[in-house]
């Protein structure tokens, strides 16, 4: 194979497509809008595109619920404009890594609808059912991650099925066999197309108990971000079962049947998500595990340095891809804002940061803006998260509103129609366009190929330097040292030894002792 290992270490841009680019007027981002926005992408100098799901689907929760797992929807394009897509992908240098929403389907596929006709039709074990209790109520005490019990009555069959998400995301039945061939098949199709990768939603929650047995009673359901300490802090029995290492083994044998292809999968685990990322990207399983810990408001030196470090201590030869911002949280500029010294300041530090961590990363679109939440009122909600819990969780629309290309156009050059979510004035200030020398962005690009330049930034192992709040340091494959000033104020911190500067903002060495502007970074080859 030509390059099998391009994803260990890589640099994923993760593209939301409804509000990247619209091209069809309509106020919604789409496929030919990606291709036509592609040189910007590569221009940053990352190695691969993630896209948010494309395929067929009614959009209960934007694409995450898929009715045609082997299509796209019609508001994102066609077959042939995703394949002109890959195509221009590829020509820039691109790798193109997809979502698969495998672990549920869309209400309105036609497998579900058939399921649920009847309880002896040829895909009435397809999905999750159960019988009602005794009284009527639901089989057992699972809970949705979007609120409320997990079970919704289907009055044809007289019986519940089960679903993790909304009721418009029914859990597809995995310990079935038949599930298990499909899945596989229609993955394939995305192989055979060129793709060179997956993002794997919710892999941990592919599989659910057997037995149907209840949640530990002390579980507390409830708003459903991670960083919450009350979420998920037990053992779930409607997800993570053990039936799921052998299905993704089944998965990783199919991808290796093509070139340089990859798998990363989305372990949203409270319960010990480091040994599970661990199990999931070693012994022939996926090549990656995106990790939620940093997508939380936790932040200081120790807690970035515990993540990796127990990573690496606890899942032995697996592999993890970290991540700051993604779709579903509010952005980091914002979680973090009282840690920066200005926007710019913590922009830049975050991607120095990220970008210097042992493992893949993502980085979502706009990050490179130096994009903050956007602010939106009940009415302008589209996201079901968002309109069940506000007003203490305000939902995922803030973190997906257009991606801004021109600080002068309308809707930032995102559409010429009224997009799907507005756009704002605060976000439309750092549109591309206002982007120069000194800036967020070009502070991107600039890390971007100093990281290139640096091979054991990519690959190399972490040694941990010891040094106070809020500095943190480490040096990558004994080759470069990594200095960061978690801190809106200046701090210095002794190296041990003196050395060459070889990047550095805001930041110098004077001696041994490296002096760290507000949120300053500095990279060192010490001698
Ligand atoms: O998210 C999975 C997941 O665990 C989410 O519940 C996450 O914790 C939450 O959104 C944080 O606010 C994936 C997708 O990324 C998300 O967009 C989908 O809604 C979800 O799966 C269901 O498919």
């Amino acid at each position: 194979s030509k390059n099998s290992d391009w994803w260990r270490g890589s640099v994923t841009y993760q593209i939301y497509p409804r509000s990247f680019q619209d091209d069809s007027g309509d106020g919604i981002g789409d496929l030919r809008g990606i291709t036509r926005r592609l040189d910007h992408v590569a221009g940053l100098g990352v190695d691969a595109i993630w896209l948010s799901p494309i395929s067929t689907s009614p959009m209960a929760d934007m694409g995450y619920d898929v009715s045609d797992y082997r299509d796209i929807d019609p508001v994102f394009g066609t077959l042939d404009d995703f394949d002109a897509m890959v195509a221009r992908a590829h020509e820039l240098g691109l790798k193109v890594i997809i979502d698969q929403v495998l672990s549920h389907s869309s209400n309105r596929h036609s497998a579900f609808l058939e399921s649920r006709s009847s309880r002896d039709n040829p895909k009435a074990d397809w999905y999750v059912w159960a019988d009602p209790q005794p009284d009527g109520s639901p089989p057992n005490n699972w809970q949705s991650i979007f609120g409320g019990v997990a079970w919704e009555w289907e009055p044809r069959r007289k019986q519940y099925y089960f679903h993790n998400f909304l009721k418009e995301q029914p859990d597809l039945n995995f310990h079935n066999r038949e599930v298990q061939d499909w899945t596989l098949e229609n993955v394939r199709f995305w192989l055979e197309r060129g793709v060179d990768g997956f993002r794997l939603d919710t892999v941990n929650f592919y599989f659910h108990d057997r037995h149907l047995r209840n949640d530990a009673a002390n579980f507390q359901p409830g708003a459903l971000q991670a960083w919450n300490p009350y979420y998920m802090q037990y053992h779930l029995f409607s997800k993570n079962q053990p039936e799921n290492l052998d299905f993704l083994k089944r998965l990783r044998a199919l991808m290796d049947e093509y070139e340089d292809r990859t798998l990363v999968g989305e372990v949203g685990e409270q319960h010990h998500p480091i040994e599970i990322m661990g199990q999931y990207t070693t012994g022939g399983r996926l090549h990656m595990a995106y990790s939620f810990e940093m997508l939380s408001h936790k932040w200081d030196a120790a807690h970035f340095r515990r993540q990796v470090e127990e990573f690496f201590r606890l899942a032995p030869g697996g592999w993890p891809c970290w991540a700051f911002s993604n779709h579903d949280v509010v952005r980091h500029l914002t979680r973090w804002e009282k840690h920066g010294a200005s926007r710019e300041a913590l922009a830049k530090l975050g991607a120095a940061l990220l970008f210097s961590l042992q493992g893949s990363v993502c980085m979502y679109q706009g990050e490179e803006l130096g994009q903050t939440e956007t602010e939106l009122t009940y009415d302008e909600l589209t996201d079901p998260q968002g309109l069940v819990f506000w007003p203490e969780d305000k939902g995922r629309d803030g973190c997906r509103t257009p991606m801004v290309w021109e600080s002068n156009a309308p809707n930032g050059g995102f559409s010429t129609a009224t997009p799907w979510l507005p756009v704002k004035s605060p976000q439309q200030a750092v549109a591309v366009d206002a982007q120069g020398e000194g800036s967020v962005l070009d502070f991107y690009r600039r890390m971007l190929a100093f990281r290139r330049s640096e091979p054991s930034l990519r690959t190399g192992g972490t040694t941990w330097i010891n040094t106070p709040e809020p500095v943190l340091a480490f040096t990558r494959g004994g080759e470069v040292t990594c200095v960061f000033n978690l801190s809106p104020e200046p701090a210095e911190a002794e190296m041990p030894s003196t050395g060459e500067v070889l990047f550095a903002e805001k930041s110098d060495l004077d001696g041994r002792m490296a002096r760290l502007g507000p949120n300053g970074v500095l990279f060192l080859r010490l001698s």
